[in-house]
């Protein structure tokens, strides 16, 4: 990620504590400046309030060792008795009230500022689910799932992790600089939460609900997020990654897509005419697989006891072709089994379902083409 040299001025002036830690915002100790004038804003207030609370502590703490110091009973001090002191009421009730108010007012301005979806240009809706997220840009007719790219040998320690490691997506979410976009998050399954800390956004994807969020982001880049609500196994495993363009760039990249897409849909439909080799189908079925099915039925179909079922031997998969078709097209409601109808192309589909009813000793000799699937589809 760009490192960024934007400096954001505290609303308080420069307290004498924040000359001491001048290169602390290039640090990973404090949080991003980010590159939205929402985080900008967040950013400032996050130091500010860190700035009284630090001034907070000196006053009290000061006066306290001071008092200890020079008034101990040692020296003769006697305790002075003001019990039921109004002025002394009213004043530690007061200053810190002008203290709370102080710092209520600037927050909750900024606060009702990130609330305001109102009048974007664009609006996508993500979709989290375990574990990948999936966005479609409203008006446009295109979506897309965004998928963990980083390599399974990183991840299992037999190579070195490289520098964006469990931050980097096969396919990034584009989205325009200056230009407002407004998010509308959702969940296909649990709970997961849409976190970019650059754009300072971080919603809950929460299931039957849709949680508004926006952004404008002012400078091009790409940005780096995570899944920030413990949905499971993999929660490790969803990140987020935003490529962030300038306008003109992104309204090319969006026609781009859309005639991609258009032209993909044309090419299924040739497909369905056509017959492919039963090791056509095994290659592709088997890279489909590892990419969709194996982090819960495993690389070798063995599933997980108790949690995920073995695809390996399976009743459903040996003796009941049409449910197998069935279960990947629309998944099994009340489990983790998701629908992959969208997900994978009609290829796909077909290769992936042939891979698991012929891998692992699974050995139906059974070729699945891309026109029954289309005839699975037909049939709903
Ligand atoms: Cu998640």
């Amino acid at each position: 990620m760009k490192q960024l040299g934007v400096h954001v001025k505290p609303i308080l002036p420069l307290w004498p504590l924040l000359a001491v830690m001048p290169a602390q915002a290039q640090t990973r100790l404090n949080m991003t400046e980010g590159v939205t004038d929402i985080s900008q804003q967040v950013y400032g207030l996050h130091m500010t309030i860190l700035a009284i609370c630090a001034v907070i502590g000196l006053v009290v703490f000061g006066i306290m060792f001071w008092a200890m110091i020079h008034h101990r009973k040692s020296k003769g001090a006697r305790a002075a008795q003001f019990h039921e002191s109004t002025r002394v009421e009213i004043l530690w009730t007061l200053i810190p009230f002008v203290i709370l108010i102080a710092m209520a007012v600037p927050a909750t301005k900024t606060l009702v500022a990130m609330e305001d979806a109102s009048e974007s240009d664009l609006t996508v809706q993500i979709t989290g689910s375990q574990w990948k997220w999936h966005y479609k840009y409203f008006n446009e007719g295109v979506e897309f799932y965004s998928l963990l790219a980083t390599m399974p040998e990183q991840i299992q320690g037999q190579i070195n992790k490289g520098e964006n490691y469990l931050l980097e997506v096969d396919q990034p979410l584009v989205l325009p600089t200056d230009r407002k976009v407004r998010f509308l998050i959702t969940s296909d399954d649990v709970i997961h939460s849409w976190w970019m800390p650059a754009f300072a956004v971080k919603k809950d994807a929460v299931p039957g609900f849709i949680n508004e969020a926006w952004t404008r982001i002012n400078e091009p880049g790409l940005y780096r997020g995570q899944c920030a609500e413990l949905c499971g196994k993999d929660h490790g495993f969803m990140p987020i990654v935003v490529d962030a363009r300038a306008p003109e760039e992104f309204d090319g990249w969006l026609a781009q897509l859309k005639t991609e897409q258009a032209e993909a849909k044309a090419a299924e439909q040739d497909l369905l005419g056509m017959e492919m080799s039963m090791e056509e189908l095994m290659t592709l079925g088997e890279q489909v697989y590892q990419k969709a099915c194996a982090a819960c039925h495993q690389p070798g179909g063995t599933g997980l006891p108790g949690v995920f079922p073995a695809l390996k031997s399976s009743e459903l998969v040996l003796n009941d072709r049409a449910a197998h078709i069935d279960i990947v097209l629309y998944g099994k409601a009340g489990t983790a089994m998701q629908s992959f109808d969208k997900q994978l192309t009609l290829k796909e589909l077909a290769a992936v379902i042939t891979y698991e009813r012929n891998a692992w000793g699974n050995n139906t000799g059974d070729l699945v083409q891309p026109k029954d699937i289309d005839q699975a589809r037909q049939g709903q």
